[in-house]
């Protein structure tokens, strides 16, 4: 057998990573960097070289807090230049409410109305900072919105301040005219005992009740919903059905565990095809069509490598996810795996009766003679059809 060769990403692809992903210096809890840290115009070199599309950011990625402004548009001129030789874009930008110790308490939802104004205030200036840089997505990732003690406030209240802050920041976008839609990212906890609207989920109930609901979506985390136990391909499923999925971080992660933000691809392989079948829509238009927006790799190094780890790392998963893309077209494109999901025949003709309710259709399904026996004693080859995906996932077919 003959193996296909392995792909090498190109920017049509739309990989992006973050410069604190790539730029991550190897610091956990427990310990101090273990590399150093790499210039963002590094970065954005070595990424246009690796074959990616695009270098997403924090304000203070590139910006360090409390730099003076002549500083901060020296910084960015510089930045703006090394994405223009190196052909890099800047789809996603967002703030940083989360190191400073100001907002140990949270940002939006903290209970001091002082520290909510600084997070506005910071969160236009990054607002301001990304559409500056061309960016299409601003991200909001609450990582201190949350508790431990939560007899603290009212996790309502917590609601309603959070409401407040993103209505508040749509009009400031819309005042600007900005092209900017904001994508919320949700996490169940880490860095608080508890993150309030905890999985995407609850983000897209959320999103409902805002001013602006048009300009909002999600940003959806394979870790965040694996660390809860969840089915990230469902949430992901539920998001593009809805129209909102506009960005994805992408990683690896295993159920139960603090967020890892390991490489994608190197863990569950299996959830890790069944995300990229679903984005890359390889099973068809009858289930709904692809996903376009960037593909944005929220990971990082293991604590173990040197710079040169680094750029394995960046390339890994790239690769990773080309690989399970070609997978993903066998698979679907198999006759036997499309035999096995054919649209079961409907020689009764009640799916036309079942489109909507009225007294006629309800009369028509009552009529029907349905044995509920017999359909249960069929079997439905769902061993065979999970085995073939197991066996294009290995490469065996
Ligand atoms: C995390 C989050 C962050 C966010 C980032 C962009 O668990 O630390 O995933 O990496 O995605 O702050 O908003
Ligand atoms: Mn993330
Ligand atoms: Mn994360």
């Amino acid at each position: 057998m003959t193996l296909a060769p392995i792909p090498a990403p190109r920017p049509a692809d739309r990989f992006t990573f973050g410069l604190w992903t790539v730029g991550n210096t190897g610091r956990d809890p427990f310990g101090d960097p273990t590399r150093a840290a790499i210039d963002p115009c590094r970065i954005v070199e070595k990424l246009a070289g690796l074959g990616a599309w695009g270098v997403n950011l924090h304000d203070n990625d590139l910006v360090p807090f409390g730099a003076s402004a002549a500083d901060r548009d020296r910084i960015v001129s510089q930045f703006k230049h090394a994405l223009a030789d190196h052909g890099l874009r800047v789809p996603m930008a967002t703030a940083n409410l989360f190191s400073h110790p100001v907002f140990k308490d949270g940002a939006f939802t903290s209970n001091d109305p002082a520290v909510r104004a600084f997070a506005l205030r910071k969160s236009m200036d990054a607002i301001d900072l990304g559409a500056e840089l061309g960016a299409s997505t601003y991200v909001f990732w609450g990582g201190r919105e949350g508790t431990e003690a939560d007899a603290c406030r009212d996790p309502r209240e917590a609601l309603r301040r959070m409401r407040d802050a993103l209505d508040y920041l749509c009009g400031y976008v819309r005042d600007r005219g900005y092209a900017l839609r904001f994508a919320l990212e949700a996490k169940p906890n880490e860095p608080r005992g508890d993150i309030y609207l905890p999985t995407t989920g609850h983000m897209l109930a959320f999103i409902q009740t805002l001013a602006h609901p048009d300009m909002v979506g999600v940003n959806p985390e394979v870790a965040h919903e694996s660390m809860a136990g969840l089915n990230f391909v469902h949430g992901v499923a539920q998001a593009m059905e809805a129209g909102k999925l506009l960005h994805i971080d992408l990683n690896g992660q295993r159920i139960g565990r603090y967020d890892q933000d390991l490489r994608f691809g190197s863990e569950d392989l299996r959830q890790a095809f069944l995300l990229v079948r679903l984005l890359e829509g390889t099973a068809g238009d009858q289930f709904g069509p692809a996903y376009d927006g960037p593909l944005h790799f929220d990971a990082h190094a293991y604590r173990t490598e040197d710079e040169e780890g680094v750029w394995d790392f960046a390339r890994g998963c790239m690769t990773n996810y080309l690989l399970l893309k070609q997978r993903a077209r066998q698979f679907d494109a198999d006759p036997e795996v499309r035999q096995l999901l054919a649209e079961h025949a409907d020689p009764m003709g009640l799916c036309p009766h079942m489109r909507q309710y009225s007294r006629e259709s309800a009369t028509e399904l009552r009529r029907a003679v349905i044995d509920p026996d017999a359909i249960a004693r069929r079997g439905l080859g769902y061993e065979r059809l999970d085995q073939l995906m197991v066996e294009h996932i290995l490469g065996a077919r």
